[in-house]
């Protein structure tokens, strides 16, 4: 087990261990005071933008995480010098358990999705370490208590239809049941195929997983067999029918932060045209864009395009809607967007850059207009195609 941890922080290691298996366990990066003092942050950043937090770089008090120099220097190790920040960030706050913590994601997934044919097909495994990787600081004591990450080590390599397979209620009928003692119970437990584990995290550690690697949420630890790990739908049936073998949950929330690095890369500018594509139209208030990129990072800006490309056509839509103050300043940012746009892969092109940077030229309010127009039909295309995929099985 140990093989998953890096305990000195070094960079190298934990690149090692990160390729090799698909996450690393960073052993305390933070000190006991700093997660008090982030956990305080998240709490205040909670109240101050109404529950609907923005992405981990439009919060002032929590956006040093993104520029910390422990963070960067393992990030950099696993991404290279140039890193890609596509404002993938979830930060997860309850005050008093709600739902977050009593019904984390438990589905066994992993997140990567794009190829050159397509955005929503799930990248082939080719045994290339894929360049993005997830950044997770819990708040609370895993190792002890249930609740925590579960990965699949080595799934990152593997083909992902096998580990998608037994995702599904049916493959669990095929997973032999092994008579085992936990406590004072003998259950008979479904074994997976494919070893799993429950990361052991405390607070205080990073816990980094690539965005190809199985995993899901709020694993279940037995009570005297730490080592042990099934799959979530085994799991939901051993908590509703044999709850005492489970250790409890930690006390307070399931309170977590997350965010993405990425490479410049191919694998990435599908992911995040992906997931610009499915994300809804709402931008949350809080989403900070304006002004000059920060140091040291390339920004992604693709769900805020998709989402201003939005409102500027629904307000174009009527004559006077494009000159209310809100539709001017949308279509200020959509602009300013678009001109500063990079893409790391000629597939999938969120608009026509040339003939964007050509019709701005002439006249930026009906160029931002057609940019707007030409964002959503290739959306739509998109989308169109993957439902033609779908028929054709
Ligand atoms: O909540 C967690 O521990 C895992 C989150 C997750 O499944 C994800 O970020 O894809």
């Amino acid at each position: 087990m140990s093989d998953y941890y890096s305990s000195n922080n070094d960079p190298s290691s934990v690149k090692e261990v990160a390729e090799a298996h698909g996450f690393c366990l960073v052993k305390g990066v933070f000190s006991g005071d700093e997660m008090i003092a982030i956990e305080r942050d998240l709490a205040m950043a909670h109240a101050e933008f109404d529950g609907r937090l923005p992405d981990l770089h439009s919060v002032p008090s929590l956006q040093w995480l993104l520029y910390d120099e422990r963070v960067r220097r393992l990030a950099r190790a696993l991404l290279g010098d140039t890193l890609v920040y596509y404002r993938e960030t979830n930060l997860a706050y309850e005050k008093t358990p709600g739902a977050l913590t009593k019904t984390p994601f438990d589905d066994y997934h992993c997140d990567a999705r794009g190829t050159s044919a397509t955005l929503f097909r799930e990248p082939r495994s080719n045994h290339r370490i894929y360049p993005a990787y997830r950044f997770a600081i819990y708040f609370r004591n895993y190792r002890q208590y249930s609740g925590g990450l579960k990965v699949a080590p080595g799934s990152h390599l593997r083909a992902y239809k096998h580990d998608r397979y037994w995702s599904a209620e049916d493959a669990m009928r095929e997973a032999p049941a092994v008579p085992m003692m936990i406590g004072d119970f003998t259950l008979d437990v479904p074994i997976q195929p494919m070893e799993l584990h429950n990361v052991p995290s405390e607070p205080g550690d990073l816990v980094i997983f690539s965005l190809r690697c199985f995993h899901s949420a709020g694993a279940l630890r037995f009570k005297g067999r730490p080592n042990l790990a099934v799959l979530p739908m085994v799991e939901r049936s051993v908590r509703l029918w044999a709850a005492p073998v489970c250790s409890p949950t930690p006390p307070g929330s399931r309170n977590a932060i997350f965010f993405d690095f990425g490479a410049p890369s191919p694998e990435v500018d599908y992911y995040v045209k992906w997931r610009a594509h499915v994300g809804g139209a709402d931008l949350d208030a809080g989403f900070s864009y304006r002004g000059a990129p920060p140091a040291g990072l390339v920004i992604r800006n693709d769900r805020i395009i998709m989402s201003l490309a939005q409102r500027v056509a629904d307000a174009a839509e009527n004559a006077s809607g494009i000159d209310a103050p809100s539709a001017r300043q949308d279509m200020q940012d959509l602009y300013a967007l678009a001109q500063a746009h990079t893409e790391f892969a000629p597939e999938h092109a969120l608009f026509d850059r040339a003939a964007f940077r050509t019709a701005a030229a002439q006249d930026p309010q009906g160029a931002t207009i057609a940019l707007a127009r030409d964002i959503l039909a290739r959306r739509k295309a998109q989308f169109e195609a993957e439902e033609r995929r779908l028929a054709a099985g």
